[in-house]
């Protein structure tokens, strides 16, 4: 083998997604993310408390991971699942981040329901790109990623991305998204935030 190992040396190994239920097996890490966990995120504040106050506090969406090192070299992987659902007219979505390494792209695989990935860099450019099963989406270097579930059932999706990526959610915290995927009128729509929320 040429090369110095710089980066730590594992067996190979394997593991199993569901793809039926679009669940990863034996997953080692699990991350929930409630409604309280979202307060701040979406346009309506008061349409996520009043949710709150009918239905406890729903999860939102999940995240299942077999944690490798994170280091250069590396992948990560996981899948995660978004519930369906809306505060106010607002699909269900996650908080959405940065990659700590800007540098780093990431790659999703659509397993399970249907939404969209909506994605914004710093200078200010916006896209989204639908996601659905079998459908891959391409999250390249600098664009901050957020996934929202339009369907009616849970949205699955396989992640993988390079494993020292880390995440940054403080600057979505502060500069917040420019779009928001909303129903209105029995239709989809991904419009400009008009301000309120991250
Ligand atoms: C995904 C996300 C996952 C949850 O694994 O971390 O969908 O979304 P938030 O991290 O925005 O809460 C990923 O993009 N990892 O890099
Ligand atoms: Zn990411």
């Amino acid at each position: 083998m040429k090369g110095r190992k710089t980066t730590t040396f594992l067996q190979p190994f394997s593991v199993s997604i569901d793809l039926e239920k679009a669940e990863m097996l034996q997953a080692k890490r699990h991350l929930v993310r409630k409604a309280s966990d979202m307060r701040g995120y979406y346009a309506d504040e008061a349409a996520l408390e009043r949710l709150m106050a009918e239905q406890g506090d729903p999860v939102h969406y999940e995240v299942f991971e077999t944690p490798v090192p994170e280091e250069h070299g590396h992948l990560m992987y996981c899948t995660s699942s978004v519930q369906p659902g809306r505060v106010g007219d607002e699909y269900f979505m996650t908080k959405g981040h940065y990659h700590e390494h800007t540098e780093a792209a990431e790659i999703y695989l659509g397993l399970r329901g249907e939404g969209y990935v909506l994605m914004k860099t710093a200078d200010g450019q916006t896209a989204f790109e639908r996601m659905a099963r079998g459908r891959m989406v391409y999250v390249p270097p600098y664009w901050a990623h957020r996934s929202v579930n339009t369907g009616s059932e849970p949205m699955v999706f396989f992640c993988v991305y390079p494993a020292d990526a880390g995440h940054n959610y403080g600057d979505i915290a502060q500069e917040g998204f420019p779009m928001r995927a909303f129903l209105r009128g029995g239709n989809l729509e991904i419009v400009p935030s008009t301000g309120k929320g991250r």
